[in-house]
């Protein structure tokens, strides 16, 4: 068994969340810093960026057509999570590689989408907008961080309560209500296709699904111009109060807003799509959506439903929104991080500025060389019954670094020609976004990465 270095939680009988005691078993793989985090909630905090950006799309999508629900809890059943939105039984998504469990049949959720079947019970018509915090194991970078926050929409409407039955005229109508804008938009698909996006043909005419599609990409558009219309205005006043040479200005801020429909596929929607939006030179992904699958709404007892729902990354817009570079900076209790959003709100978020980063502190580069499977010669990861992946290395060095840790790479990998054992190096890159680190905290650091390596991964250092 792998032995358990300070800071990780290795199967305590029970743990508590947000004041609720759960049973833990074998699956149990939530990090003491993961289970710290939960209590956060970053997008109900007043001034914060996350919470900023939440309320910036809440006002797209307003009431009473749509309630917004931003208090569900973060721990969910398997069912819920995976099972109640048809992902299969294999679904790499499920695996403890990728997600936090509490025990076999509970986890923290990976996605809002978690909560559709209960919402959609209650939603007969009209809409939701549930924010929350989500968990996933992941990769360590500037862009990804194990808990972050997602906003899911979705609207409905009911072919029993709508006039003559008329389901796509009554979705038409309210198109026609939404207001218009004045982005470029690529959408170079059909709104259905038989093989790559196909329509739910036993369930929605293909005029139905067009409405509905017509609905849902309006509302998003709509979305989006109103978050890249303050990105810019955030830009041009923080400009303008800015002398000399603007580390800020973009040459891309007078041109118009260019967003474009790539074909997708989600378990639960069909068809389905991504949006991108084009963004100092590059198509950034910032939400996936769809046409809902009939079977939740029949699951939740509301088979005369139709509708959108969409899934969007909070911090991926408050990243483009404030121009923040480091997830990291989100979870920061730094002033000078946070004094900088302070008062937003109040003023009814007319004083946008972009984040203006504070000094940036040396990096300092360590890497970790090794075999897979520790104690003599052995195939690939397969020794001692440790299977490889790179999550698990991912956590280990969350665990050991925190937010002292930005970005891990994998830069050499080789196979031995004779035994056959992999070799693989990684490069850690040290830095703190709130002072300079010392060489005995950084050595302290990766003394218990190369630890945890060992001990929880069954590695062999070279
Ligand atoms: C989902 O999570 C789906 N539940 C979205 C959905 C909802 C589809 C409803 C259809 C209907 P995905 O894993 O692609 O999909 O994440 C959705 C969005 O969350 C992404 O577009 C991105 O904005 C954000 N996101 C995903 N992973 C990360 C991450 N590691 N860090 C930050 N943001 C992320
Ligand atoms: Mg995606």
């Amino acid at each position: 068994a792998a032995t358990s270095p300070e800071n990780v939680t290795t199967n305590p009988k029970t743990v508590e969340i947000n004041g609720q005691k759960y049973a833990t078993d074998s699956w149990f793989n939530v990090s003491s810093t993961v289970l710290s985090l939960v209590s956060r909630k970053l997008h109900l905090q007043t001034d914060h960026p996350v919470a900023i950006t939440r309320k910036i799309i809440e006002s797209v999508f307003p009431g009473p057509t749509y309630k917004y629900y931003n208090e569900f809890d973060p721990v969910v059943s398997t069912y819920e999570n995976f099972d109640s939105l048809g992902f299969p039984p294999d679904h790499p998504g499920r695996a403890r590689t990728d997600t936090y469990y509490i025990n076999k049949d509970t986890l923290l959720r990976t996605h809002t989408s978690a909560h559709e079947a209960e919402l959609f019970r209650a939603s007969a018509s009209g809409g939701y907008l549930l924010s929350a915090d989500v968990y996933r194991r992941d990769e360590v970078d500037r862009s990804h961080y194990p808990v972050f926050h997602q906003m899911e929409g979705a609207r409905v409407w009911d072919r029993t309560k709508v006039p003559n039955g008329d389901l796509a005229a009554a979705v038409l109508a309210d198109l026609d209500q939404l207001p218009k804008h004045n982005m470029k938009v690529e959408d170079p698909n059909p709104p259905f296709h038989p093989e790559r996006n196909p329509l739910q043909a036993d369930h929605h005419t293909p005029a139905e699904a067009a409405a509905v599609a017509a609905h849902l990409k309006r509302s998003l558009e709509l979305m989006v111009n109103e978050i890249f219309t303050r990105a810019k205005k955030a830009a041009a006043a923080t400009t303008s109060t800015t002398t000399s040479t603007n580390p800020t200005s973009d040459p891309t801020d007078d041109e118009p807003l260019r967003v474009r429909w790539v074909e997708a596929y989600f378990p639960f929607t069909s068809p389905s799509w991504e949006l991108e939006v084009f963004y100092q030179g590059d198509w950034l992904e910032v939400l996936g959506c769809g046409v809902s699958q009939q079977a939740l709404h029949a699951n939740a007892g509301r088979p005369a439903q139709m509708g959108w729902a969409f899934g969007i990354g909070l911090e991926r817009i408050a990243m483009l929104l404030f121009r923040v570079p480091d997830i990291r900076l989100f979870w920061s209790r730094d002033e000078r991080f946070l004094a900088q959003f302070r008062g937003l709100e109040e003023g009814g978020l007319e004083g946008l500025r972009l984040f203006v980063p504070f000094s940036k502190y040396p990096a300092c580069y360590k890497d970790v060389s090794f075999w897979l499977g520790g104690g003599g010669a052995g195939g690939a990861g397969a020794e001692g019954g440790v299977e490889w992946h790179e999550n698990d290395l991912m956590e280990v060095v969350r665990d050991a670094a925190g937010d002292c840790v930005e970005d891990v790479s994998l830069v050499d990998e080789f196979t031995h020609p004779k035994t056959g054992r992999r070799s693989m190096c990684y490069r850690i890159n040290y830095r703190s976004l709130e002072k300079t680190l010392t060489n005995t905290e950084t050595n302290e650091m990766h003394d218990r990465v190369v630890k945890g390596l060992v001990g929880r991964l069954g590695v062999e250092i070279r």
